[in-house]
């Protein structure tokens, strides 16, 4: 849709909202920056049939349609979350005192009650000196608690974010999401939300850029090699890289596949599309109203979407659109962050 055509439609919805007060608004004032606009269009959403990489939980796909909505060009940065700190003081999650109550409500009831040595503010970060692991589905061999790790320590005690203004945010939880989001008059992407604007001007495409695999090296940032004991970076970064190092999709949105993973407001269910049936209205999905991921039983998840600069074809393969992965609502990673969305409806009642 040309900028015009967005205007237009942003226009009569200020006519619906102005026509009692005889108000006159300039609409280039409400256009958000650093936002994209994308079209309200049905799509595919879900696993694509030639995708050989697409899990049961990505299955079956489904037509939907989605509403037009404004969403950040890039993941959320430093410089954007750091103005959000200074402006309320805002603690995350990854900084605050651990209460070991709280936390074993979360876990089966027989766990014990780790060192008082382990129970404070962290996060978990990837542990680049694994050399061998013998189970891959045992992640904790690559995956350590970081004390002291957070968006202002993303490495931990002796990290900082100098310079990194421009790198994605990491360590926030869901929670801490929300927070920036009602500070900016922003929120979350549903997942249906996520996907339209992942596929851009496309309506079932595998990847952001169509469907050739070949083209992921240069249009994302995952891992090469073998994961997680040998990182080639053939796509130029080792770990996370500065938003906008890579090229747009269709409609100019960045990073959407690969880099760090987003966080979106669906709940994660993985029975989810299998239990959609023909009553259900599949427009403006809003996902799943129960959480259910039988591996994580104890934790409320919500879906985060686009991989990570961790993502390898070994492993999960998540740099596709459809991919879908559950995230513990307190808890964030080296490899996590989110991007925010605005409706032109906000935009006008603010
Ligand atoms: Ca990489
Ligand atoms: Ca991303």
């Amino acid at each position: 849709m040309s900028k015009s055509l967005i205007f237009l439609t942003i226009a009569s919805l200020l006519f619906i909202n102005c026509k009692d007060s005889n108000k006159h608004q300039d609409i280039s004032l409400i256009f958000p920056e650093g936002m994209i606009w994308v079209d309200g269009k049905s799509y595919r959403k879900g696993a694509k049939n030639e995708d050989p990489y697409a899990m049961m939980r990505e299955k079956p796909s489904h037509e939907v349609y989605v509403d037009g909505f404004f969403i950040d060009a890039t993941e959320v940065t430093n410089n954007q979350f750091q103005k959000f700190v200074n402006e309320t003081g805002y603690v995350t999650i990854a900084e605050r005192q651990i209460d070991w109550n709280e936390i074993k409500t979360n876990l089966p009831s027989n766990t014990p009650k780790p060192h008082d040595s382990l129970l404070q503010p962290g996060s978990l970060i990837f542990n680049k000196d694994v050399k061998r692991v013998v189970n891959m589905d045992n992640y904790f061999q690559w995956w350590k608690w970081q004390i002291g790790a957070s968006w202002k320590k993303p490495a931990g005690p002796g990290s900082n974010i100098e310079g990194k203004g421009n790198y994605p945010v990491v360590h926030v939880a869901y929670e801490d999401a929300l927070a920036y989001c009602e500070w900016a008059n922003r929120k979350l992407p549903t997942e249906a939300q996520w996907e339209s604007a992942a596929q851009g001007n496309y309506d079932r495409a595998i990847f952001t850029w169509g469907d050739e695999v070949n083209l992921l090296n240069t249009n994302a940032n995952t891992w090469q090699g073998n994961f997680p004991t040998n990182n080639e970076s053939i796509d130029g970064f080792e770990m996370i890289a500065p938003v906008k190092s890579f090229s747009p999709n269709s409609i100019g949105i960045f990073d959407m596949i690969g880099n760090v993973w987003e966080i979106t407001d669906d709940l994660f269910n993985v029975n989810y599309y299998s239990e959609l049936d023909s009553v259900t209205d599949l427009k403006n999905l809003k996902g799943a109203s129960s959480c259910y991921n039988p591996s994580n039983p104890y934790e409320i998840q919500r879906v985060m979407k686009g991989g990570s600069f961790l993502c390898h074809d070994s492993y999960c393969a998540s740099y596709r659109i459809s991919a879908r992965m559950g995230v513990s609502i307190d808890s964030g990673s080296d490899h996590t962050g989110f991007r925010t969305v605005v409706t032109p409806e906000m935009l006008l009642n603010k």
